[in-house]
């Protein structure tokens, strides 16, 4: 018989390569959808199939986080084997702005799901979205043995969240497991996160569409890999012999202006940096042929600016991950490189808005074998 799944998070950038990833398994996949007054399902749309014809694997749910008599009836009804739990406020600028509500999503929304399994009495695997913003202002490399010291409420909630699934696991021997993942990126991350914000605006630039990128700090670094390849971890770790933690990241850090830079530079535009701290300014050095002649772009035109209202009261400088457990214990290391990485969102960004893209980042993909998502990579 198939194995079943419910994904909390479904509609987010993981959740929805990790339901691309456990159909072409075989599974049969449960999804927790929020209600909300217009579609919030363009990254699964291409997945679902009507539950009324046979074979139909894809099958979604209303509820809340914050409601956990409607999650209780979910995991009780299902039944699932696997619960992956992605669903959470996941951006960290804005948990500064709503500290109390990304608390009740993020971290008590992880005790009521703990609790509805415990509750339901039901026996299944327990994924829990851990991240490397709990690390905070621990200094590089981080691993499983790194303190917690997180720098937001966003990290204070996912603190607490990897705390219970581990108490969870000690007191009531649930098989749960935390994945500690550096940042991850795709065209399917959401439009306000750094790297995504970065590639649609070079893309948008070059289509006459923006003239301005502004961003916050952009000495902040990060250690960024591709999305599709951090949701096989997700399942590889749920399919270990025991329960247990994991960093997953790439032993790369890189900061926002180099991703600022290579993604330019990669769409036709060179940059150079004049000025510094909130006056430094992303200028243009040179263009190539094509781009002078589509839009008037030119030298010495002013494309990325600092805006203040984007830096955060607490910053996190440097993440950088030591990812040896999974490597050695998951038989994983990651195939995409970061200059790979940016290519395939430039691309696609281009791609979405009918630019002619240089189409490096769509070959990476065919030539990594990353097959079960190359056909659907971005979604309109
Ligand atoms: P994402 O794109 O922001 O997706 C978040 C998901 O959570 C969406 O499906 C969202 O639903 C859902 N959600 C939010 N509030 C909810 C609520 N009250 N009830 C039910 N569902 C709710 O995040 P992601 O990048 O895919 O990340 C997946 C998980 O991994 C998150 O927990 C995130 O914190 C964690 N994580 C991410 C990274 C990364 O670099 N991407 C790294 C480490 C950890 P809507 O579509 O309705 O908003
Ligand atoms: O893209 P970001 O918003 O991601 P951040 O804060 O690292 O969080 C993401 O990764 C975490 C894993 O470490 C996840 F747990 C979390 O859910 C989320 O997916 O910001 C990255 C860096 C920060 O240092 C930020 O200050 O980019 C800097 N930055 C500079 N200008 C900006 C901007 N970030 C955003 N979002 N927007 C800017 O204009």
């Amino acid at each position: 018989m198939n194995k079943k799944a419910l994904i909390t998070g479904i509609t987010g950038q993981d959740g929805s390569y990790l339901t691309e990833f456990l159909l072409s398994k075989g599974y049969e996949v449960h999804g927790l959808i929020r209600r909300a007054s217009t579609f919030n399902t363009k990254r699964i749309n291409h997945l679902y199939v009507d539950p009324h014809i046979s074979g139909a694997r894809l099958f979604l749910h209303y509820g809340d986080l914050t409601d956990a008599g409607q999650l209780t009836n979910i995991v009780y009804n299902i039944k699932p084997d696997e619960i992956y739990h992605l669903g959470a406020q996941s951006h960290v600028k804005v948990s500064f702005e709503m500290p109390e509500y990304t608390g009740d999503v993020t971290a008590l929304g992880t005790t009521r799901l703990l609790e509805a399994i415990r509750r339901s009495g039901i026996h299944t695997k327990f994924y829990q979205a851990s991240s490397s913003e709990m690390f905070g202002s621990s200094p590089p490399p981080q691993n499983e043995k790194t303190q917690f010291h997180p720098c937001s409420p966003y990290a204070v909630a996912k603190v607490y969240a990897y705390w219970i699934a581990v108490n969870y696991r000690e007191g009531y021997n649930i098989f749960a497991c935390n994945g500690i993942l550096f940042n991850h990126e795709s065209p399917r991350r959401g439009e306000t996160f750094v790297t995504r914000k970065i590639t649609r605006a070079a893309a948008n630039i070059i289509a006459g569409n923006q003239k301005i990128l502004y961003l916050g700090n952009l000495d902040a670094r990060r250690d960024w890999g591709f999305a599709p390849e951090y949701v096989e971890c997700q399942w590889l770790i749920l399919q270990q012999d025991e329960p247990g933690d994991y960093v997953i990241g790439t032993g790369e850090s890189h900061t926002v202006r180099e991703f600022v830079e290579l993604a330019f530079a990669y769409a036709g535009i060179e940059l150079e940096w004049q000025g510094s701290g909130i006056n430094e300014k992303g200028v243009i050095r040179s263009l190539n042929n094509t781009l002078t002649s589509v839009n008037g772009l030119q030298p010495g035109d002013v494309v990325v600016e600092v805006d203040p209202k984007y830096f955060r009261p607490a910053e996190v400088d440097f993440l950088l991950s030591d990812a040896s457990k999974a490597m050695e214990k998951l038989n994983w290391s990651p195939k995409v490189t970061f200059i790979e990485l940016v290519k395939i969102m430039v691309d696609a960004d281009l791609e979405l808005i009918d630019v002619q893209p240089p189409g490096e980042g769509r070959q990476i993909l065919i030539d990594k074998e990353i097959q079960w998502t190359t056909s659907r990579i971005t979604v309109k």
